[in-house]
C-alpha cells in the first residue's frame, strides 16, 4: 500500500522562525512532499531567509497577494509615498535580486497529482490571489466546488484556524497561517495530508512551538523600525495575542477615510493595487498615536 504524507503550509508572512520548526516538525513526522500555497513574504522582515528554506524543500510553490504587491511594484514603481506602503517597498529593496526574479516565476495555482489523488491548490481562490474563501463563504465555494476537477481543493490567505469539509463530494482544506496566527502566540500552523491507498484519508492540523522572544529581537536588528514602526507593531500585536489592534485600527482607519470622503483605492491603482488599501499618513499617524500604549516597538 501507498503511503503519501504532504506538508501544506500557508501565510508565513516572512516569519524564518516559524518555518524554520515547522520544517523539523515535518521532517519529524517522515513527511514525502511539501506544498506552499502563497504570503511567503512580507510583514515580518526575514524574506530572504523565508525563501532560502522554501526553496530548499519544494518546487511546488505559489505567489500570494504579498508576492504579488512586490512584483506590480517592480513593474511600475507606483509613486506611493504613504506611510503604510513602506513596508512592501522595504521588502523589496530588502530580496536579493533571484529571490525577486524567483517570486515573479511563482504561478498562481496549480494542479497536483499523488497517487491519481488530485488536487487544486490556491492562495485566495481558484479564481484569484486576492479573493477570501472564509468557512462561512458557503456560496463562494459552492461555486468552486461544484465542477472542480479535483478531489480537493486547498486554499490559505484567510489567516483562519485549518478546516476542512466536503462540499459537493469534494473536500475543501483552508491550511490555516504558519506565520502571523492571530489566534495561537508562538505557535505555527500547518496541515499534514495523508494519502493512502489513492485516498486522502487524514487531513492532520500541526501546531508548532516557535520563540516569540526570538522573532523580537530579529525584527529590531533588521532594520524595518527605521522604516516603519506601525505595521509592525500591529502585526507583532496580533501575533502576540492582541489580534483585535490591527482589526480596530483598520477599521477605524477605514472610517476615518469614509468621513473625509475619502477613497481607500486610488483610482489609478492598477492591478493588485486595486485592493491595496492606503489611508492617508494623517488618519494613519493620530491613530499610531492612540494606539501605540499597546506597541511593543
Ligand atoms: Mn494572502
Amino acid at each position: 500500500m501507498i503511503k503519501i504524507k504532504v506538508a501544506i503550509i500557508t501565510d508565513i508572512h516572512g516569519n524564518s522562525i516559524a518555518l524554520k520548526e515547522v520544517l523539523k516538525d515535518a521532517k519529524n513526522n517522515n513527511v514525502d512532499d511539501y506544498i506552499y500555497l502563497g504570503d511567503l513574504v512580507n510583514e515580518l522582515p526575514f524574506g530572504n531567509e523565508t525563501l532560502e528554506l522554501i526553496r530548499k524543500t519544494s518546487k511546488k510553490v505559489l505567489k500570494g497577494n504579498k508576492e504579488q504587491y512586490l512584483i506590480d511594484y517592480d513593474k511600475d514603481k507606483y509613486n506611493w509615498e504613504n506611510i503604510q506602503f513602506k513596508n512592501v517597498k522595504f521588502m523589496y529593496n530588502e530580496l536579493s535580486e533571484d529571490n525577486l526574479e524567483y517570486i515573479k516565476g511563482l504561478p498562481y495555482f496549480m494542479n497536483v497529482e499523488y497517487e491519481g489523488v488530485k488536487l487544486l491548490v490556491a492562495h485566495g481562490s481558484p479564481f484569484s490571489v486576492q479573493e477570501l474563501l472564509y468557512h462561512n463563504e458557503l456560496e463562494l465555494i459552492n461555486k468552486y466546488t461544484i465542477n472542480l476537477d479535483a478531489d480537493a481543493l486547498i486554499i490559505g490567505h484567510t489567516h483562519e484556524k485549518v478546516w476542512f469539509e466536503k462540499y459537493n463530494n469534494k473536500l475543501v482544506i483552508n491550511a490555516g497561517c504558519c506565520g502571523v496566527s492571530p489566534y495561537y502566540v508562538g505557535q505555527a500552523e500547518y496541515v499534514i495530508l495523508n494519502i493512502e491507498n489513492r485516498k486522502i484519508t487524514n487531513v492532520e492540523m500541526r501546531l508548532v512551538n516557535y520563540d516569540m522572544e526570538s522573532v523580537k529581537n530579529k525584527i529590531i536588528k533588521s532594520g524595518i523600525l527605521d522604516i516603519d514602526k506601525i505595521l509592525m507593531n500591529l502585526t507583532y500585536n496580533s501575533m502576540n495575542g492582541n489580534a483585535v489592534i490591527k482589526k480596530e485600527f483598520l477599521h477605524r482607519a477605514n472610517l476615518m477615510m469614509n468621513q473625509k470622503g475619502k477613497k481607500i483605492y486610488r483610482d489609478d491603482a492598477k492591478g493588485i493595487y486595486k485592493y491595496f488599501k492606503l489611508y492617508d499618513d494623517d488618519i494613519w499617524l493620530s491613530l499610531a498615536e492612540e494606539y501605540k500604549k499597546y506597541f511593543v516597538f
